[in-house]
């Protein structure tokens, strides 16, 4: 006999969506550690110099050695903005890259997210976001959650991100902005998930499925309000996999990059997509 797994966050509704309140904890565990201050209430972190300049030097050079690499000139884990060769980002930027993967266990990212998720912790996800001067596309609002959730099969947001920035991260060049709070809503979106959806939901600068209303967004961030994370290079943000966040994009002549790697709890692996369609590949999701 197979059970049926009751989902608690539906999505992907045919129509009317709703607010949702989550039915999860934020911080799973009863630390008092000062840099998680604030952590369950506004849903992120953050934490200077979590790498050195050296290691976001050789974080950097990565970016540019594998948007080169003929080998990996048809790779899909490297997504390019549409119509250009410039790199948008890489997925599976552990496996790629031992240099990056050996930066990320450096930062902390690992012992602050299992502290936050309170158990043992995997990578669910990871990837390098580039936004080159002059021409990086945008990152609609959406809540990474939802996606993971109704596509990956990740049952509750027991997950975490680190954004650990490899240059400065100004108001002007397409910083992370969350809107603090947010991670306390479940925000349902309308629409069925097409085939493959992650070749255009990837890509798009405002996706068709996957995103919430207008009008959604607007109740939330009335509420809530938006806080725009700038910071020096090497430092990081952890912000919980429910937040409702975005990024502009970046036509400052100063190039915006981060490593995002994204750490989910060992009691929270992934089952069947809750919408029905078939597991996006292992870059994307861990199995
Ligand atoms: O589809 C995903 O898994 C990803 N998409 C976005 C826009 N953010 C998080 C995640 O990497
Ligand atoms: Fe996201």
């Amino acid at each position: 006999m197979t059970l049926a797994v009751v989902d608690r966050y539906v999505s992907r509704v045919p129509d009317n969506p709703k607010i949702l309140d989550r039915q999860d904890p934020v911080l799973w565990s009863e630390t008092s550690n000062p840099e998680l201050i604030g952590y369950a209430s506004a849903g992120y972190a953050q934490f200077d110099r979590a790498l050195s300049s050296g290691d976001v030097a050789a974080c950097l050079e990565e970016i540019d050695r594998i948007e080169n690499d003929p080998a990996l000139r048809d790779d899909p884990r490297i997504v390019r903005e549409e119509g250009t060769s410039a790199v948008r980002s890489i997925f599976d930027i552990r496996e790629l890259s031992p240099i990056v993967s050996a930066a990320v266990e450096l930062s902390g990212a690992r012992r602050h997210a299992q502290e936050i998720l309170g158990s043992d912790v995997y990578v669910h996800q990871s990837r390098l976001n580039y936004k080159p001067g002059f021409a990086g596309g945008a990152f609609y609002w959406h809540s990474d959650f939802e996606t993971w959730h109704a596509e990956d099969g990740m049952p509750a947001p027991r997950a975490v991100s680190a954004s650990i920035s490899l240059t400065r991260n100004e108001v002007y060049n397409g910083p992370l902005m969350i809107s603090p709070g947010s991670q306390q809503y479940f925000v349902q979106c309308a629409g069925e998930t097409p085939d493959d959806h992650y070749r255009q939901s990837l890509v798009a600068t405002r996706p068709d499925v996957g995103v919430p209303a207008e009008h959604h967004i607007s109740t939330i961030v009335d509420e809530c309000g938006i806080d725009v994370l700038t910071g020096e290079a090497g430092s990081m943000t952890m912000f919980d996999c429910n937040a409702l966040h975005a990024s502009s994009g970046n036509i400052s002549p100063m190039p915006r990059a981060n490593i995002f790697v994204v750490f989910n709890s060992v009691e929270n692996t992934v089952v069947e997509p809750f919408s029905g369609t078939e597991p996006r590949p292992g870059f994307l999701a861990a199995r």
